[in-house]
């Protein structure tokens, strides 16, 4: 069992009205629709997925966009530090660029083999196994990268930034 947990606001209208914008400190903004995303070189990662309320589901085979390879695409500038993922639902997280470049980190639209589905994330949903679950974007639409953390949508409500599952590092203090 994979249990959803979100705003319970529909965040996608699905792959073929899907878009990724890239805007901020980058040499190289960009946009791509499903099309030229889904031709990117992907990647295959297992990991287990972790939420802050507890619950945790294990061995995930995640296959997307390593987040690398968009960061090689279009080029940050050197005082981008961190990055603001905003997502169609009007969640947002964020997270040092320094962490998203990670091998196990991804733009991800297939779980267990099938297309992600709808309510956990699909068309495309970032995947950070090192981190709480808030920090997994899911519908994500725009990468903002930015020179000072931008905080998201549970982070200003409390959660930790930092989001270390290892140290339960619940709640910001
Ligand atoms: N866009 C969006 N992404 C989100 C959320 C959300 O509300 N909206 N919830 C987060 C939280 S708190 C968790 S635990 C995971 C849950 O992912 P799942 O629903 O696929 O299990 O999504 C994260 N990503
Ligand atoms: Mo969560």
């Amino acid at each position: 069992m994979f249990p959803v947990l979100d705003l319970g606001i529909p965040g996608s209208k699905g792959r073929s009205q899907w878009r990724l914008k890239v805007e901020g400190l980058v040499e190289s903004p960009g946009e791509w629709g499903w099309e030229d995303f889904s031709s990117l070189p992907a990647t295959i990662s297992v990991s287990d997925f972790h939420c802050v309320t507890s619950w945790s589901r294990l061995d995930n085979r995640w296959e997307g966009v390593a987040f690398s390879v968009i960061v090689q695409l279009v080029r940050p500038q050197s005082q981008a530090r961190y990055v603001t993922i905003l997502c169609g639902d009007g969640y947002s997280t964020s997270l040092p660029l320094a962490d998203l470049v990670a091998e196990d980190v991804l733009l991800a639209y297939a779980h267990d083999g099938q297309e992600l589905s709808p309510q956990h994330g699909g068309p495309v949903r970032l995947v950070v196994p090192q981190k709480y679950g808030y920090k997994s974007a899911k519908w994500v639409v725009t990468l903002r990268f930015t020179e000072n953390q931008e905080l998201g949508f549970w982070e200003q409500r409390g959660y930790s930034n930092a989001a270390d599952p290892w140290t339960e590092d619940r709640f910001s203090r």
